[in-house]
């Protein structure tokens, strides 16, 4: 009896998490019609259940269950954002190129669960890879990687080295996508001159009476202001090449397999575009490096956690043969204008009435940015160390 009321509560609970989780991330479950939304892809089965899936800060994901003639099936099904992704054939039509060729660069190696190693888009009843339904939203769903986990901090060596080793795997494996160039989904997204003047205009414009608050956040950007347009520079004058990247390699955005701990899949692909690899170094070692959560308000915890910048920084290099030594020059840079850039866009975002990243508490973003910045002085402070760990990492790689 007693554990019947265990087991209620437990539900109880489960419930009042899942409904506050739907909350947070702008609708309840119950505001869509599953039922109608997944009846037009070309799943199999009939629909089960909808819940709430991962901790994105742009799209609505849910993990969709199936009955396939008796076996459960899971899909994830996501509404595309489409006030940050204007364009969402765009994003589809990159998604499908890059997963396809993926697909059969795995396939030429040998590999026979290419399914699990690179996203599979369901189409839908009329043959696109994504749906509009009679509201304007847009609709996108992909099989569901069984298996295979995602972690919002990392919580070993191992996880950080096979966590930065997909992803240099995969720059590896889309570095010879043939033309055409991909769609800029999202223009200037890691142009950081770019992302200053926006700071600035927001600043200007006060819209919510914000500015008087942050004035230590703002000074902590002009005093570093001259930094931001060193990368761009570099690749203007023709030292670091385009490539094709992936712009979000936070640690959630890669699976790794429950069982082995190897990375499975890199997900969370709209912002595939052509950019410098730098990016994708710099970003994945301001979210494997944190000793906290990206929003945590106690700066005090926060900092660059230099066993897990050398875990990181041996994966990456041991897959990333492509690189240049002018992109190896600036390995250690991107990780603090990476980690910069994204502290002005918070910081722009709460000035501007928190319209970009979703929210879950008063002054959300402000934290976030906050924390940016600890982090930001923290590589600051330890950056000789850093440079000295990959010029080792990078002598291994090339002996
Ligand atoms: C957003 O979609 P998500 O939550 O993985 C953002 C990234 C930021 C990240 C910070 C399209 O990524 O640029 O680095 O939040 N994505 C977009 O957590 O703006
Ligand atoms: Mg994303």
């Amino acid at each position: 009896m007693g554990g019947h009321i265990g087991f209620n509560a437990a539900l109880l609970v489960l419930g009042l998490f899942r409904c506050r989780r739907a909350l947070e991330k702008g609708g309840t479950v119950a505001d869509w019609d599953f039922q109608d939304i997944v009846s037009h892809f070309r799943a199999w089965g009939d629909f089960v259940e909808a819940q709430p899936h991962g901790s994105g800060h742009i799209h609505d994901t849910y993990k969709v269950t199936f009955n396939m003639a008796g076996t459960p099936v899971h899909y994830l099904l996501q509404r595309i954002n489409h006030r940050v992704f204007k364009q969402p054939a765009a994003i589809m039509d990159n998604i499908l190129r890059v997963t396809d060729h993926v697909r059969s660069r795995l396939k030429a190696e040998g590999f026979s669960d290419v399914t699990r190693h690179s996203l599979c888009i369901v189409f839908s009843r009329n043959r696109k890879p994504c749906y509009q339904d009679s509201a304007g939203h847009w609709w996108r769903m992909y099989l569901f990687v069984e298996g295979a986990v995602t972690y919002d901090a990392v919580d070993s060596l191992d996880h950080a080295y096979e966590a930065a080793k997909a992803y240099a795997r995969f720059q590896a494996l889309v570095s010879d996508l043939p033309e055409p160039r991909l769609h800029e989904t999202i223009p200037d997204f890691h142009n950081t001159p770019a992302r200053l003047t926006a700071l600035r205009e927001a600043v200007e414009r006060d819209s919510c009476g914000r500015v008087a608050s942050v004035q230590r956040e703002i000074e902590f950007v002009e005093s570093r202001a001259d930094q931001c347009g060193r990368l761009l520079a570099r690749q203007r004058a023709g030292e670091l090449p385009e490539r094709v990247t992936h712009n979000d390699t936070k640690i959630n955005n890669v699976l790794l397999d429950e069982k082995t701990g190897k990375g499975v899949c890199v997900i969370d692909l709209d912002t595939v575009m052509p950019g410098l690899a730098l990016y994708d170094f710099g970003d994945m070692v301001r979210s494997c490096t944190a000793s906290a959560a990206e929003d945590e308000p106690d700066l005090s915890k926060v900092r660059m956690r230099m066993d897990v910048f050398e875990a990181v920084a041996r994966g990456f290099l041991s897959e990333a043969r492509f690189l240049m030594h002018a992109e190896r020059e600036e390995l250690v840079f991107s990780c603090r204008l990476i980690t910069l850039m994204l502290g002005m866009r918070f910081l722009t975002d709460y000035l501007s009435g928190d319209t970009y990243f979703k929210v879950k508490r008063d002054n959300h973003n402000l934290d976030r940015c906050r924390a940016q910045f600890a982090m930001v002085e923290s590589m600051e402070a330890q950056a000789d160390r850093m440079e000295q760990i990959v010029a080792e990492c990078w002598q291994k790689s090339a002996s």
